[in-house]
């Protein structure tokens, strides 16, 4: 529990999604004063792998219920539906907002650097179209500046879980409270009535 004012109830960074396509269905709840507990159930086993380790290196309570008719749209539209959700949750509450995080796993060195503010950028280093099209997704849908750098690795199962284990630890360490804005013009995310 990262958040004394979440656990006595007085503060609520958790957001809740249902969102129905003719390609998709999603049901999300994303809790980021969680404990890191994953309960998802969709149709990709790796994917559903790699968002299971987004929660626990995150420390994001992460529900999801998701179905597609291809895989590419049930990614894409994950990314989507969880980046509306970390947006509404954090909501203007200011936060540590930046962080940078290299991992290593066995050949595959990944470092990612996020920046939370309502500045949507991405540039992305992956293996697999549809993970970078996952991570693309989700920088630009909760309004992060987003930038990946594969700095070596042959393996791509390596590489992609080197990628979502850093993701995570950037979301832990950014997602902080802070007392005021870490920023020197104030504001940096708007409210949900703006
Ligand atoms: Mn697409």
């Amino acid at each position: 529990m990262r958040n004394v004012l979440a656990a006595v109830g007085l503060m609520n960074r958790s957001a809740t999604i249902s969102r129905e396509t003719k390609e998709t269905c999603i049901k999300l709840s994303l809790d980021i004063d969680g404990g890191g507990v994953e309960d998802i159930r969709c149709e990709e086993s790796f994917f559903t792998h790699m968002l299971e380790t987004l929660g626990r290196y995150s420390g994001m309570d992460i529900e999801l219920r998701a179905k597609g008719d291809n895989v590419h749209h049930l990614i894409e539209d994950v990314g989507i539906v969880l980046g509306h959700a970390l947006r509404e949750a954090m909501d203007e509450t200011p936060v540590q907002r930046m962080s940078s995080q290299t991992v290593a796993m066995d050949d595959a060195l990944v470092s990612v650097t996020a920046d939370l503010a309502d500045r949507p950028y991405v540039d992305i280093d992956c293996p697999d179209n549809l993970y970078q099209h996952f991570l693309r997704s989700f920088a630009m849908a909760s309004g992060m500046t987003l930038h990946v750098m594969v700095l070596r690795g042959f393996d791509e199962h390596h590489t992609i879980e080197a990628t979502f284990k850093a993701l995570g630890l950037c979301l832990h360490d950014a997602l902080q409270i802070r007392e005021d804005e870490l920023s020197t013009k104030g504001r940096v995310r708007r409210s949900k009535e703006c």
